[in-house]
C-alpha cells in the first residue's frame, strides 16, 4: 500500500467522524433550533476561555457578521500546528476534523470549561457551510479552511509572525442553514452568556460586536465585558434593581483538592431569592452538590449566629433555609477538573465530594465574615426572622387549605372552555386577555384540542407579593387549576394538562404588559413550564390586506407597505387594521392566530436564568430608574420581551 493510500484511509475515518455529527447534530449540541445555533458560538468561546483559565489569554472578541457568520478571536496560545503523529497531518486539521481530538492533547488536561457543550470545535466545523481558521503560533501565521467539515486544500503558512505580534486563534464559521432551523443569531442571547462568562472569569475581556447593526458612523454595535471583581460584580449587577440590606458584597474563595470554590452574596429586601450556581462556567440550573453544600452551611451559620446573639427570641424555632434565602442574591462558582453533570438537562452537578468542600468553605468563610461584619450579619438575620414570621402567619391563616383548593384540579374554573382531548401532547390552552377576546376565541377555536381561558386584563404582579396573597387572586387561581400541575415547590410538570400554553394578548403596550405579568408568574412559580418550552405567545398580524379575492396579513407597517406595493400594484381593495384580538371576528381570529396551519406563535424560552431574574426584577420590582433605562435601552424591542 502506498503512502498516499494510507493517507486516504485516514481521511475516510475523519469524514466518518464528522458525518456522525451531521447526521445527528442534536446528540452533540442538544438541538438544531436557536439554542443549538448559539451553542456553536459557546463551543468556540469555551476553548478561548480555557486558554484564559490556563493563563494564556485575556482578550476574546466575538463578531456577528452581516450574513450571520460569526468570528471568535482570542489571544491564547493558538491551536497547535505541528504534525500530529498518529494522523501524519497538521494537529490543527486533526483538531478540526476528528471528534473529541482537542481533548487528546495531554497538555490541555487543565481544561475546566466544557462539560455541557465540551464536544470540541470539530463539531462546529461539521455543522458549518464553511469554516476558516487563522492561527498565530510557532513564529508563523497559518490558515486553513473547510466546507461542510472537509478540508479545502492544505493548511498554509502565510507569513512570519512579527516580533511584537501576539499568538492567538481566529475562527470564522457560517452555520449550515440546511441543518439549523434558524441561522439568525440573537445579540441579547450572546450578550447575556458572554457577560456571564466575563463575570465568572474575572479579568477576561470579552467584546461582542454586531455588524448587522451599525451606528451613524458605520461602526458596529459593540459591547465589552470585563470585571476585575468577578462574581462580586455579578451579584452587584443582579442587585442593581433591588434594594440591598447591607452595602458590602460578601465574598470568599477556597481551593481544596484541586477544586476551586467561590461564593458571593448580598441580602436584599425583595421576596424573591436569586441564587445561581455554576460549575466550570456552566449554569447548573438543576442545582447539585455545590448548591446543597451552600444551602446547608448558610442555614447552619445564620442560625448559629442568631442563637448565640439572642436574635431568635420572638421565634420559638430555628430559621428555615427558605426563610434565610428569601431575597438573597448569591452566585456560587466552582471549578472542578472532572465535573459530572447529571439530570434531565445535564445541568445538575453530581460530584459527591463537592458538597462537603463547598459546605466547609462556606462555613468557614461566612462565620468569619459575620464575626468581622456584625452589622451585615444582623441585617441578614433580621430579614430571615421577618420572613419566618410571615411564613408562620400565613400558615396560621390556613394558607395550606387555600393552597390545596388552588391546587385541586377536579373542579376546573367556570370560565375555562376546556378542550375534548385529555392528551397534553395535543392539548393547547389559550389564555386570552379580556372577555371579548376570550369570547371570540371560544367561538373561533377547534374544541377538539383547543381550550380557552379568558382572564381579566392586568393580573396581580407576583413579584411584589408572597404566595398567600398570590393565591387569593382569582385569575391566578384559574390559571393554576386549568394548567393542573400545582404551583411553586409542589409544581409537577408531569401533571400539566396542556403542552402548549399560549398567551393570547394584543400587539400593543397593554398586551406586552399583561404578557410580562403572566411570564413573571410562570417564571417565579411554574418555572418548569418555561424550561420545557411549553409557553408561547400569539403574534397576531396588525393588518389584513385584500386584493382581487386574495388576502394578505402583515405583521408590521413596513410589511404592509411591501404587500401593497408588490402584491396589490399599489392599489389594494381594502386595508384593515386590527386593533386587538377582541376586535377580530371568530373567523379572523381562527385564521390569523389559532389555526395551526398558518398562525405564528412565539415560543418563550429561558436561556439564561440570571438574565431573566434580573429582567423580571427590573420590569416588575420597585426601582423606577433602572426600569426606565431598561425600556429605553430595549426600545423598540421592549415591546417583545425575550428571556
Ligand atoms: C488544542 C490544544 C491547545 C489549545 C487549543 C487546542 C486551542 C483551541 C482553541 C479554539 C479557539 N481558541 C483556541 N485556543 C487554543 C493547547 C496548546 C498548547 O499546549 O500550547
Amino acid at each position: 500500500m502506498s503512502q498516499e493510500n494510507e493517507y486516504g484511509a485516514g481521511q475516510i475515518q475523519v469524514l466518518e467522524g464528522l458525518e456522525a455529527v451531521q447526521k445527528r447534530p442534536a446528540m452533540y449540541i442538544g438541538s438544531t433550533d436557536t439554542r443549538g445555533l448559539h451553542h456553536l458560538v459557546y463551543e468556540v468561546v469555551d476553548n478561548s476561555i480555557d486558554e484564559a483559565l490556563a493563563g494564556h489569554c485575556d482578550d476574546i472578541t466575538v463578531t456577528i457578521h452581516e450574513d450571520d457568520a460569526v468570528t471568535v478571536a482570542d489571544d491564547g496560545r493558538g491551536i497547535p500546528v505541528d504534525t500530529h503523529e498518529e494522523y501524519d497531518r497538521p494537529a490543527l486539521e486533526v483538531i478540526l476534523t476528528v471528534l473529541h481530538a482537542g481533548g487528546k492533547f495531554d497538555n490541555k488536561s487543565y481544561q475546566v470549561s466544557g462539560g455541557l457543550h465540551g464536544v470540541g470545535v470539530s463539531v462546529v466545523n461539521a455543522l458549518s457551510k464553511w469554516f476558516k481558521v487563522t492561527v498565530k503560533r510557532d513564529g508563523g501565521v497559518f490558515t486553513h479552511s473547510f466546507e461542510g467539515g472537509e478540508p479545502q486544500g492544505d493548511m498554509e503558512r502565510v507569513r512570519d509572525l512579527e516580533a511584537d505580534e501576539e499568538t492567538g486563534t481566529e475562527i470564522t464559521f457560517w452555520p449550515d442553514d440546511e441543518i439549523f432551523e434558524t441561522t439568525e443569531f440573537a445579540f441579547s442571547t450572546l450578550s447575556n452568556r458572554l457577560r456571564e462568562l466575563a463575570f465568572l472569569n474575572s479579568g477576561v475581556r470579552i467584546t461582542l460586536e454586531d455588524e448587522r447593526e451599525t451606528d451613524d458612523e458605520g461602526q458596529p454595535l459593540s459591547e465589552t465585558y470585563v470585571y476585575e471583581g468577578g462574581i462580586r460584580e455579578f451579584v452587584q449587577y443582579l442587585n442593581e434593581t433591588r434594594t440591598s440590606l447591607h452595602e458590602d458584597i460578601i465574598y470568599f474563595e477556597d481551593d481544596d483538592q484541586n477544586i476551586q470554590v467561590e461564593v458571593a452574596m448580598q441580602a436584599t429586601q425583595e421576596l424573591q431569592g436569586s441564587i445561581h450556581a455554576f460549575a466550570n462556567n456552566i449554569n447548573t440550573r438543576e442545582g447539585g452538590t455545590h448548591l446543597t453544600g451552600f444551602k446547608t452551611a448558610l442555614t447552619r451559620v445564620v442560625n448559629d449566629y442568631a442563637s448565640s446573639n439572642d436574635l431568635l427570641s420572638d421565634l420559638d424555632e430555628n430559621l428555615r433555609g427558605d426563610d434565610i434565602r428569601e431575597g438573597l442574591t448569591a452566585v456560587i462558582s466552582i471549578k472542578h477538573p472532572d465535573p459530572q453533570f447529571e439530570g434531565q438537562t445535564k445541568t445538575k452537578l453530581g460530584n459527591s465530594e463537592v458538597r462537603g468542600i463547598v459546605e466547609s468553605a462556606m462555613h468557614e468563610g461566612l462565620s468569619t465574615y459575620f464575626e468581622e461584619h456584625p452589622d451585615t450579619a444582623q441585617a441578614i438575620v433580621m430579614k430571615a426572622v421577618e420572613a419566618a414570621k410571615a411564613r408562620k402567619a400565613a400558615k396560621k391563616a390556613e394558607e395550606l387549605t387555600r393552597r390545596k383548593s388552588a391546587l385541586d384540579s377536579t373542579s376546573l374554573p367556570g370560565k375555562l372552555a376546556d378542550c375534548q382531548t385529555k392528551d397534553p401532547d395535543e392539548a393547547e390552552l389559550f389564555i386570552a386577555e379580556g372577555d371579548s377576546a376570550g369570547g371570540s376565541a371560544k367561538q373561533a377555536r377547534d374544541p377538539e384540542f383547543q381550550a380557552v381561558l379568558p382572564i381579566k386584563g392586568k393580573i396581580l404582579n407576583v413579584e411584589k407579593h408572597r404566595l398567600d396573597r398570590i393565591l387569593e387572586n382569582e385569575e391566578i387561581r384559574n390559571m393554576i387549576t386549568a394548567i393542573g400541575a400545582g404551583i411553586g415547590d409542589e409544581f409537577d410538570i408531569d401533571e400539566i394538562r396542556y403542552k402548549k400554553i399560549v398567551m393570547a394578548t394584543d400587539a400593543d403596550v397593554d398586551g406586552a404588559h399583561i404578557r410580562t405579568l403572566m411570564l413573571t408568574f410562570f417564571y417565579r412559580h411554574m418555572r418548569p413550564l418555561l424550561e420545557g418550552g411549553y409557553v408561547y405567545a400569539t403574534q397576531p398580524p396588525l393588518y389584513r390586506i385584500r386584493y382581487r379575492g386574495e388576502t394578505y396579513d402583515a405583521m408590521t407597517d413596513a410589511e404592509r407597505d411591501e404587500i401593497v406595493a408588490e402584491k396589490c400594484n399599489g392599489n389594494p381593495t381594502q386595508v384593515q387594521r386590527f386593533k386587538g384580538l377582541g376586535e377580530m371576528n371568530p373567523e379572523q381570529l381562527w385564521s390569523t392566530t389559532m389555526n395551526p396551519e398558518n398562525r405564528i406563535l412565539k415560543q418563550i424560552t429561558v436561556e439564561d436564568a440570571a438574565a431573566a431574574d434580573k429582567m423580571f426584577s427590573v420590569l416588575m420590582g420597585d426601582a423606577v430608574g433602572p426600569r426606565k433605562q431598561f425600556i429605553k435601552d430595549h426600545a423598540p424591542e421592549a415591546e417583545w420581551i425575550d428571556i
